[in-house]
C-alpha cells in the first residue's frame, strides 16, 4: 500500500478518511463528496475502483470478510464512512463474511487503531416488517425483514457495543432509498436524493458528540414513514423532495391486491429468497 503525502495544513476537518463500498452506486457519490471534509480519501472495495485521481485519494483492494486486510486498510484513519458490503437480500453465507464478519472488522480496526467516528450504513430495512402506515422513529423496534436487514441490525448492535465498551462513536445511517430518482411508488416515502446524502453525511462526521446515533436517511418526503425526533441534534436538514416524480410514479402498474409486500415499509425485501 502507498500511502499519500498530502500535508495536513489544509483546514479540512479530517486528514485521512476511510471510504469502504467505494465501487458502489453511494460509494462513487460519497468518493468525491468526501474531498471536502479530508486531505486525503482512502477508497476502498473488492471490485474494481476508478484509480487515484491524485495525491488526495489513495485507492485500495480489500474484502471486508479479510480481517489482517481490514486492519491494514485502516492504518492512520481519522475516521471511516462504512458503505462496503451486500446491498440486497442473498445467501446467508455471503451475508455473513461481507456485512457481519466485514462490519465486525471494521470496529476492530477502529478499537485496535483509536478510530473514535464511523459513518455505518444501515439500511431501512432493520424495520421493513412495519405497516406502511405505521410511523416510527429511531426508539421503534426492530423488525428486519430478510437476512440483509439482520445483518445490517447486527451491525447497529456492535455500534452500541463499541460506543460503551470503548468510546467509538457511530452514526448509523438508516437509509431509505438512495438513487438517482424514485424507482417506484414506494419509493415516493423512502428516497433519498444524492444531495440529501452527502449532507448527511457530512453532519454525521462533523457533529460532536453523537454516542451511536441512528437516524433514517430520506429526503423531506410528503409521505414520511420515518420521524428523526432522536437524532435533531445532527442537524440534519434534507432539502430534496420525491414529489416531483410522484405523477410519473403514479402511472406505474399497481401492486396486485393481496401482494402483502406492497403494504410493508420493507417492500420486495418481506419475500425475498430464500436462496
Ligand atoms: P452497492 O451494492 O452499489 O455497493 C456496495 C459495495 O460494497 C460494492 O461496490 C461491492 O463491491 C462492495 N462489497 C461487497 N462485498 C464486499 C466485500 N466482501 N468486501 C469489500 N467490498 C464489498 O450498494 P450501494 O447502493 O452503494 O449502498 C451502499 C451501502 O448503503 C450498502 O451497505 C447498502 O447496504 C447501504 N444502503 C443502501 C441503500 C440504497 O438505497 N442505495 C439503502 C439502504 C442501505
Ligand atoms: C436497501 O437497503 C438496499 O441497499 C437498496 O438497494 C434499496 O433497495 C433500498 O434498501 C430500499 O429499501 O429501497
Amino acid at each position: 500500500m502507498t500511502t499519500s503525502s498530502v500535508p495536513a495544513d489544509s483546514g479540512k476537518p479530517f486528514n485521512r478518511l476511510l471510504l469502504t463500498g467505494a465501487a458502489g452506486g453511494l460509494g462513487q457519490i460519497m468518493r468525491e463528496a468526501l474531498q471536502a471534509h479530508a486531505n486525503i480519501v482512502r477508497a476502498s472495495d473488492i471490485s474494481p475502483m476508478a484509480p487515484a485521481a491524485g495525491d488526495h485519494e489513495e485507492v485500495i483492494s480489500c474484502n471486508l470478510a479479510d480481517k489482517p486486510g481490514v486492519l491494514t486498510l485502516a492504518q492512520d484513519v481519522d475516521a471511516i464512512v462504512h458503505l462496503g458490503g451486500i446491498s440486497t437480500e442473498r445467501a446467508f453465507e455471503e451475508i455473513l463474511d461481507a456485512n457481519i464478519r466485514g462490519t465486525f472488522h471494521i470496529y476492530e480496526a477502529a478499537r485496535i487503531h483509536g478510530i473514535k467516528r464511523v459513518i455505518f450504513a444501515s439500511s431501512n430495512h432493520v424495520t421493513g416488517f412495519y405497516p406502511q402506515d405505521e410511523q416510527l422513529d429511531a426508539h421503534s423496534l426492530r423488525r428486519p425483514d430478510c437476512y440483509y436487514a439482520l445483518s445490517k441490525s447486527y451491525g447497529e448492535d456492535l455500534a452500541t457495543f463499541y460506543f460503551h465498551r470503548y468510546g467509538i462513536e457511530t452514526v448509523s445511517l438508516r437509509i431509505g432509498s438512495a438513487f438517482p430518482e424514485p424507482r417506484n411508488l414506494r419509493m415516493l416515502s423512502t428516497w433519498l436524493s444524492y444531495s440529501d446524502l452527502a449532507h448527511l453525511v457530512e453532519r454525521s462526521l462533523l457533529t460532536e458528540n453523537v454516542g451511536h446515533t441512528v437516524v433514517y436517511g430520506v429526503s423531506a418526503n410528503r409521505d414520511l414513514w420515518w420521524n428523526n425526533r432522536y437524532a435533531a441534534h445532527l442537524g440534519f436538514n434534507p432539502q430534496d423532495s420525491s414529489e416531483r416524480f410522484r405523477a410519473r410514479m403514479e402511472q406505474l402498474p399497481k401492486p396486485a391486491a393481496d401482494d402483502r409486500s406492497a403494504t410493508l415499509q420493507g417492500g420486495a425485501f418481506t419475500i425475498a429468497g430464500p436462496f
